[in-house]
């Protein structure tokens, strides 16, 4: 057998257990992971690694943050649920901190990053019909091609991607498609006058960390203003300091007119999302109009501030900046004939691999485990290099090392 997909006796008890008892959704790498600690996470028989994925960005903080866990203890030990039925004192409390923490009127808080999208969308809709005085059903909302934004059956009625969207049909219709960083595309699709909105990934994620040029952000916060439509920013994965600044609009100073956070929002601990809108936009949902069970409890209020508050503390911002351009200029500095390019913001970054063998990339992938590194492939050649924004100058420089000698060893 290949020897880097090896595994100890250990790992393929637990792969056993997923192959007969689980659904077969993911292809995982073959390590079996049980504890994480800040930039490391370590596999049932003890080996470290590199946290190069970061959970698709949502442990920005690094693994089992200490003022993360101690504010989720402490508040599981008192109260986790109330359900909306009734208030809580932590609710009103998150409340306020993240729409001052943020600049905006409200928040509706949700659970996973694709329930904040779909309330983006309802809330898109309902402004729509409500404030812009769209006729009824007929509101529109442009995305953009190679677009991820959730899995759910409407969010992947919009999807390019045959992967996520093949044999789930019938699609729900609405939404028109156009090319990420095209300005002109943008104000040629708001020519129609029932355009609700615009949702974007500032920064393509899975698309494999796609950065527009420069002044695109401004570009959508003009047309968008002018066509009056709104700016809806998806910074579930490129938000919460992951490019080095607080959300990747900030690169530009572009204020979206609905922002839509996960992932990190909670630190990796306990799915929590959220939409931010001010007032014209929010109170187009009236009582009983849209919820969740979970959203807004108060165990991941108090954890969400708690992971927003460190990344203030700790300034993950800078540390995003300082050492993604440190691993950018190193990885470029290789000069490894089978990267083709690198590139990113703050610590979103990917590399796209150069190589005749069309599985190179989920092969260097494995040579990375073995040599002390996770990271995965996105789409084929490209390789997200992304880890926890506490890493440190000295950490970068051994990843570093771990990828030049796993790229040497690929044949
Ligand atoms: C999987 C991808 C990343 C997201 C953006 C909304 C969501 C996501 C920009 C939905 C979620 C996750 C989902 C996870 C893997 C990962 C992913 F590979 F799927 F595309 F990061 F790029 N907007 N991204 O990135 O949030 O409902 O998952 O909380 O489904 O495999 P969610």
């Amino acid at each position: 057998m290949n020897s880097t997909l090896a595994v100890t006796a250990n790992t393929q008890h637990y792969l056993n257990l997923e192959e007969k008892y689980g659904a077969h959704n993911y292809h995982p790498l073959p390590v079996v992971l049980n504890r994480g600690e800040g930039v490391f996470l370590y596999d049932v028989d003890d080996k470290r690694y590199y946290d190069f994925l970061s959970g698709y960005s949502a442990v920005n903080q690094g693994h089992c943050h200490p003022k993360i866990i101690a504010a989720l203890v402490n508040q599981a030990q008192k109260l986790t649920l109330t359900s909306r039925a009734f208030h809580s004192n932590l609710l009103g409390e998150f409340e306020k901190y993240i729409t001052d923490f943020f600049g905006y009127n409200k928040v509706l808080p949700m659970n996973s990053g694709v329930e904040a999208v779909e309330t983006a969308i309802k809330l898109s809709r309902k402004w729509a019909y409500q404030v812009k005085g769209i006729e009824a059903d007929k509101a529109k909302i442009i995305v953009c091609n190679n677009n991820f934004h959730g899995r759910t059956i409407n969010i992947i009625s919009f999807s390019s991607d045959p992967v996520a969207k093949n044999n789930f049909g019938p699609y729900n219709t609405g939404y028109t498609s156009i090319p990420h960083d095209d300005l002109p595309a943008l104000e040629k699709a708001l020519q129609d006058k029932n355009v609700a909105a615009f949702l974007f990934e500032p920064i393509q994620g899975e698309a494999g960390v796609v950065v527009p040029t420069e002044g695109y952000f401004k570009g959508v916060r003009e047309l968008c203003t002018e066509y009056n439509v709104l700016m809806v920013a998806d910074e579930i994965q490129c938000g919460l300091a992951r490019t080095g600044k607080m959300l990747a609009c900030d690169h530009e100073n572009v204020r979206p007119d609905v922002l839509i956070l996960g992932k990190a929002l909670s630190g990796g601990v306990t799915p929590v999302s959220a939409v931010l809108c001010d007032d014209e936009i929010m109170l187009t949902i009236k009582p009983g109009e849209h919820g969740s069970t979970y959203g807004g409890n108060p165990l991941a209020c108090a954890v969400s501030m708690a992971a927003l508050q460190v990344l203030k503390d700790e300034n993950m911002c800078a540390n995003a900046e300082a050492m993604g351009k440190l691993l950018r200029t190193e990885l470029e500095n290789l000069n490894s004939p089978n990267i083709s390019i690198v590139r990113g913001k703050g610590l979103l970054n990917a590399i796209i691999i150069k190589h005749d063998n069309p599985n190179a990339a989920w092969e260097l992938c494995l040579l990375l485990k073995e040599n002390g590194l996770l990271a995965k492939p996105t789409h084929g050649d490209k390789i997200r290099f992304a880890p926890p924004l506490v890493i440190t100058k000295e950490q970068v420089m051994e990843c570093v090392g771990i990828i030049d000698k796993s790229l040497k060893q690929l044949v």
